[in-house]
């Protein structure tokens, strides 16, 4: 029998707490019933010492010495390790960077008019992208020049270069260390079907060889296949600029009908804005007794809209089973990525209707329409009838909507920053040199249910921005802090003196929220800055990473090419490849003498707060810069913002 936790250790916040409350009312299995059913997790594969890459096996190699150290094949636990460690990051870096391609295909499709619903909206992007791909504008119709940028794009992803082309975007020094160390991304296809390749029985044994090609495969997501995703979307969806949006549940409306979107790509989901702004079905909806339609966003093609659109974020990884539960959701409509196949039996406890819409990723249960981007807003309008059908099924004595929204800030491009700063990094480099603003810090990535929802995020961002240090976020980690207040102009106060009145000047707040998983390309572009304006390279800024509650492998690429990037990141869930002192070691330490950084783990947030302060003051130091001891414990007196 499994023993049910509190529900204060399953979420910090109410919301949450509400609806596993209903669920274990009403006998709705969620994620936290599934996790404690399979506890304990095997202790081989959370020490990435399982291997079943071949039929020789499966194999496992014994922690305590004394049963077999070594697979059939002769692998021992340095090699299993970092082969498994290194087939996650692929599944990640391919992830991201097949989103990549599907924005690139549409945009292509785009540029030759074979799409409706899709326009290249922002044109001084596209005219920037193109200059740096040496493409001419000439005058030039928007729709030749986007042709040949993605063209010129397309070849990133193949084996005729030796570099994808964003990494130019490096700072030189950067970009001559990842060609001396062999880790420069050269395609992005090509460095993930090589990892499948190394990791093959009998390829690539040393586990160093390994998981340096790790980093170049990561790297091949971070400035390839996510930078790809991230400018492009840009392009057609517009590049985002700051603007006022809402979190949590409280975003449903009962009176409306009620549209979720989740997922990743905002390919689908800008359709389905436009598609819900029809006046024939917005008339429709009305017909059937609601008040109009409502959109709200979850995870991170959440994040696109609210970058771009202020639609407001009913929750992040860990909402997606607890929004169904309101009972107030007609249709849930999802693309790819970190969708739970659970939401389909959760969704068949009320009248909540499940869209499929990937013909990659199916869900059995759901309705499938499959997205043809070329007829993409004949198929949004089909979606969104289908939410008004579903609305005509709710019951009213079923709905619950727990609380009021939050208010928070997102849109903060790298243009929105460095515009609101007049066009240059300086003004913010001035800031850290002075010392106002200590340094800044990506607090990004999942929710995870071995962790309480959004108690990381939540806590090491408090730390980090009290001690004046700013904090950048995307995907899930942008919801939680958006949840805890921390991300409106008025989240000043809950800053230090330094950043809080960098923020007040500015009427931004502490913690800006940079878009999606695939925005973190945002992260690197905006390092790569202020590196070179500095003229010196990314691993020497005061700058950190942390991932609180990762779960994804899709978070694994993104840590990686972080590192080898030359930002320190700490994770706060362990990953597994405690196995092998040897790959510890070198995630732990020998990178720094590589790449110039390197990983930590450490689950306490506070903890995590300190290890993060005391790297940047190193930094800090080594660049001439004043210098303050971090204490080892937080400062008093800053409640927990959430509730
Ligand atoms: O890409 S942060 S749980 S939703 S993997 Fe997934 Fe993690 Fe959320 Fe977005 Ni990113
Ligand atoms: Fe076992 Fe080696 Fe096959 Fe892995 S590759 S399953 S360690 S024999």
């Amino acid at each position: 029998m499994t023993v049910r936790r509190d529900l204060h250790q399953l979420s910090i916040h109410a919301d949450a707490r509400a609806m596993i409350e209903r669920a274990r009312e009403e006998g709705i299995e969620t994620v936290w019933d599934r996790l404690a059913a399979q506890e304990p997790q095997c202790g081989y594969c959370s020490l990435g010492l399982s291997c079943r890459n071949c039929s020789m096996g499966p194999c496992r190699i014994d922690p305590f010495g004394e049963g077999p150290q070594k697979g059939v094949c002769g692998a021992d636990a340095d090699t299993i390790v970092a082969r498994n460690l290194d087939r996650t990051i692929a599944a990640g870096a391919s992830a991201h960077s097949d989103h990549g391609r599907d924005i690139l295909e549409v945009f292509a499709w785009t540029a030759e008019g074979k799409t409706t619903g899709y326009e290249l909206r922002d044109p001084d992007k596209l005219h920037a992208l193109a200059t740096e791909h040496d493409i001419a504008l000439d005058g030039r119709p928007d729709k030749d020049i986007a042709r040949d940028l993605a063209s010129a794009l397309m070849e990133d992803f193949g084996s005729r270069k030796d570099h994808v082309s964003f990494a130019e975007r490096a700072p030189e020094k950067r970009a001559a260390l990842w060609k001396k160390v062999g880790i420069m991304p050269r395609g992005i296809d090509r460095e993930n079907v090589e990892m499948l390749h190394r990791t093959h029985m009998g390829v690539d044994n040393d586990y160093v060889n390994i998981l340096l090609h790790g980093l170049r495969t990561s790297l091949s997501d971070g400035w390839g296949g996510s930078m790809i995703a991230t400018e492009l979307s840009d392009v057609m969806f517009g590049t985002p600029k700051p603007n006022m949006s809402q979190v949590n549940l409280g975003v449903l409306k009962k009176e409306s009908v009620n549209i979720a979107l989740h997922g990743h790509n905002p390919l689908l989901s800008d359709v389905i804005v436009q598609a819900a702004e029809d006046p024939e079905l917005v008339a429709l909806a009305k017909q059937k007794g609601a008040d109009g339609i409502n959109l709200v966003g979850l995870c991170c093609t959440g994040n696109e809209l609210q970058m771009r659109k202020g639609i407001p974020m009913a929750g992040n990884h860990l909402m997606q089973e607890l929004v169904l539960i309101t009972g107030a959701l007609d249709a849930m409509v999802v693309d790819y990525q970190c969708i739970m196949p659970a939401i389909v039996d959760v969704a068949k406890c009320f009248h909540t209707v499940v869209i499929s819409t990937a013909d990659k990723a199916k869900f059995p249960g759901a309705s499938h329409i499959s997205f043809d981007p070329r007829r993409g807003i004949e198929i949004g309008k089909e979606i969104v009838r289908k939410g008004i059908e579903a609305y005509e099924n709710r019951n009213p004595d079923r709905v619950r909507i727990p609380g009021e929204p939050v208010k928070m800030m997102a849109g903060f491009s790298v243009e929105a920053i460095l515009g609101a700063l007049g066009g240059t990094p300086a003004p913010l480099v001035d800031a850290i040199a002075k010392g106002s603003i200590r340094g800044a810090v990506a607090v990004v990535g999942c929710n995870n249910p071995k962790v309480p929802q959004d108690y990381g995020h939540v806590t090491l961002t408090q730390r980090l921005i009290e001690n004046d240090i700013l904090v950048l976020v995307t995907g899930c980690a942008a919801v939680a802090n958006g949840k805890a207040g921390q991300m409106v102009p008025e989240g000043a106060k809950l800053a230090g003196q330094g950043l809080g009145a960098v923020c007040q000047a500015l009427s931004i707040p502490p913690v800006l929220h940079m878009g999606s998983c695939v925005d973190n390309a945002r992260i690197l572009v905006l390092a790569a800055a202020l590196a070179k304006h500095l003229g010196v390279d990314i691993d020497q800024l005061p700058l950190a990473g942390a991932a609180p509650e990762w779960y994804s492998e899709k978070a694994v690429s993104i840590g990686a090419y972080v590192v080898a990037s030359g930002i320190y990141t700490v994770l706060g869930v362990q990953p597994p490849i405690f196995g092998s002192k040897n790959v510890v070691g070198l995630l732990a330490g020998g990178l720094d003498d590589v790449v110039g950084a390197s990983f930590a783990v450490e689950p306490d947030p506070e903890k995590a707060a300190v290890l993060i302060r005391r790297h940047i003051e190193e930094k800090r130091k080594a660049l001439g810069l004043p210098f303050i001891e971090p204490s080892s414990i937080h400062p008093p007196g800053h409640a927990q913002a959430a509730e």
